[in-house]
């Protein structure tokens, strides 16, 4: 029987377990990548397993995120970075360098390997023909010190693409195109793995907004083969050595079969609230906008900012409009700026931005109160990019820029306009000096550590007896946004987890955080899909500082419950979900016996102690988390067992 590409990947990268879905498998791991953002804690973690050297063939360091320096935190943080990486043996990324999954595509990624990052996203690699995935920190530090990735053996869902794109039609489309198909629950437990005859007529940048986009479909990664098309990205790269052809067996067999005709698919554009609110840009045509946003590692790279480039060459954006541009990478300015196209966007009337996450995750350039901000990212959870009342859309960077010019939500078919037709170049502007490699001399090196680095939290053993108030119930597709919001107030906290969690659940109660220290902690009930979004474990640790003990919901977004294991908080579900009705805000819990259950069986029992009525829970958890939980979360489990 023929294999698939992520069975090829995962047989050759299986540490235990057999590779039946759902079954429970561990793969080693090639490659790490972390960002500012996630890395600090990730790095703290690391340094606290006592292991002298990343143990991995490639882990990079990369600043992103938290590149605005309105006070030291930033900076302090990104002193640590450096100072750790040149000491662990990690490449170290500068702030400038631009976007972690921009970057990690261009110069690292490759076919067959496998990468585990600190971030969402990192599944943009799954361009490249490698097995990536998202996880929290910890599980990254974990990889690093050689440990492997415990993951449950996902679908494999094929997604066959055939004919080719219309003008105008953008690799954009056909990841929204599954959105609207799917939801934003409808990757959860799956890799989606593109094949079929359209695959060819994508370059690796289309076809890593496809992979990074596929992180809003809740997938656990998404893969391409490595291919001709692949091969003339890593030729422009300076990496053809990089190369290997990897396809799937033409007899391979798949859980699923999605089609897609190219051909067919028109523009689309989601709409506010949520990456899955997909219509056809017919539907909201004419709609003022305000701002415009092109960037974030969904769609940065050259091609598709020198298509924006060719729109907007000799013309101006409307006056009501504020078009911003950050480019992915530095490769990607440099070479917008040394062949002109840059001079065509400033004249055009774009602010550009540094090459980094910016707007996309609130780091500037919030938009006005309640107006459209269209932007070519990935995430549009409300609130996200700075203001509260924002209705941020999601497209392509025609829409975007056909929206400049006119001010409004514009199908950029009716413009009198040819497409812009950009091919792959056949050499990049290659300089990695903004990449530092790790220092020969790693016992020379001092790791700076400003005021803003505080000291991991740590946690003890599970308690046999939880009690507490429910102290927020929420309702379904709660993001991690929701839990612990990121943007330019709260984002230069991360290393800092007590001031940190001082913002936890602002957006939703904003006294979540006075009440948890009150009441020493509780619980919170959620509905489906809780913690669906990023990678911040941030939404874990905090939640365990101010002494959450059990998290209730109807279903967990994959990274968020493992983050929840990782941190000693118990990650239940609710068994009969008529009981998410009957409980209310403010009723006291109780669990007994909660070790022993545990390790006998897969429901525990909740006491609704000021109802006086019981209910039933799941776990749904397997005897490596249940061993996590009961240490107290992963970092006492690794030391405890003394191995990683
Ligand atoms: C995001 O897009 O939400 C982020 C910011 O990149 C996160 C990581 C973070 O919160 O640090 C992600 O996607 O994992
Ligand atoms: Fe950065 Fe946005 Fe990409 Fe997250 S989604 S890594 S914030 S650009």
């Amino acid at each position: 029987m023929g294999k698939n590409l992520v069975q090829k990947i995962f047989e050759s990268h299986l540490v235990s377990g057999t590779l039946e879905t759902g079954g429970n498998i561990a793969i080693s791991i090639d490659q790490t990548l972390t960002q500012d953002a996630t890395g600090t804690m990730a790095y703290l973690q690391f340094e606290a397993l006592g292991i002298p050297r990343v143990r991995t063939h490639l882990s990079v360091s990369y600043v992103d995120h938290n590149t605005l320096q309105t006070g030291f935190e930033n900076a302090d943080d990104h002193r640590f970075l450096q100072t750790f990486a040149a000491k662990y043996g990690i490449f170290f990324s500068k702030p400038g360098n631009g976007i972690c999954h921009q970057i990690h595509l261009e110069r690292f990624a490759k076919p067959g390997v496998t990468l585990l990052g600190s971030d969402s996203h990192t599944p943009n690699a799954g361009a490249m023909g490698m097995i990536a995935i998202g996880a929290g920190g910890l599980d990254v530090a974990i990889a690093m010190a050689g440990g492997p990735y415990h993951l449950k053996m996902p679908e494999v869902v094929l997604v066959k693409l055939r004919g080719r794109l219309g003008p105008w039609v953008s690799s954009k489309d056909i990841i929204l195109e599954l959105l609207r198909r799917l939801t934003v629950k409808g990757g959860v437990g799956r890799i989606f793995e593109f094949g079929g005859s359209g695959v060819r007529m994508l370059s690796v940048p289309e076809r890593a907004t496809i992979a990074n986009l596929g992180a809003e479909l809740g997938a656990t990664t998404t893969i391409f083969p490595s291919d001709e098309r692949t091969l003339e990205f890593l030729k422009a790269q300076e990496r053809q050595k990089d190369w290997m052809p990897f396809e799937a067996d033409s007899d391979a067999s798949y859980d699923q079969i999605i089609e897609i005709d190219l051909g067919k698919l028109e523009p689309l554009i989601a709409q506010p609230p949520s990456p899955d609110k997909v219509v056809p840009i017919t539907e909201v045509v004419g709609r003022q906008v305000r701002q415009v946003c092109i960037g974030s590692c969904n769609n940065s790279s050259y091609m598709d900012l020198m298509g924006v480039a060719k729109f907007l060459k000799g013309k101006k954006i409307h006056p009501d409009v504020s078009l911003t541009i950050t480019p992915g990478s530095k490769q990607v300015f440099e070479m917008i700026a040394r062949n002109g196209a840059m001079a065509d966007l400033i004249s055009a009337g774009a602010r550009i931005l540094e090459s980094a996450c910016g707007p996309c995750i609130g780091m500037g350039q919030s938009p006005p109160t309640g107006t459209i901000s269209i932007r070519t990212m990935n995430r549009n959870f409300p609130g996200r990019s700075g203001t509260p009342d924002d209705q941020v859309y999601l497209a392509s960077p025609y829409i975007a820029s056909a929206s400049a010019l006119t001010g409004v939500i514009t199908d950029p078919r009716i413009l009198n306009i040819k497409p812009p037709r950009i091919l792959m170049p056949r050499r990049f502007y290659i300089d990695d000096s903004m990449i530092l490699a790790p220092s020969p001399n790693p016992e020379e090196v001092v790791i700076e550590r400003g005021p803003n680095i505080k000291p991991l939290p740590t946690k003890g053993p599970l308690e046999d007896m939880i009690e507490g108030a429910v102290l927020l119930k929420v309702g379904d597709h709660i993001t991690t946004d929701h839990i612990l919001p990121a943007g330019a107030r709260v984002l230069p906290l991360r290393s800092n987890i007590p001031a940190i969690s001082k913002h936890l659940f602002e957006r939703v109660d904003h006294d979540f955080f006075k009440k948890a220290i009150e009441q020493g902690g509780g619980f919170v009930i959620g509905g489906e899909n809780y913690g669906q979004g990023s990678s911040r474990e941030h939404a874990a640790i905090a939640p365990m500082f101010v002494g959450i003990k059990a998290i209730i919901v109807k279903s967990y977004a994959r990274i968020h419950r493992s983050n929840l294991i990782n941190f000693g908080i118990l990650p239940l579900m609710f068994r009969d979900e008529k009981d998410y009705e009957r409980i209310k805000q403010g009723d006291q819990l109780r669990i007994e016996g909660v070790r022993d259950r545990l390790q006998v069986n897969g429901s525990l029992t909740v006491q609704n102690v000021t109802k006086g009525w019981g209910f039933e829970v799941q776990h749904g958890l397997n005897q490596r988390e249940i061993a996590i939980l009961l240490a107290g979360g992963l970092l006492n489990y690794t030391r405890l067992n003394a191995k990683v």
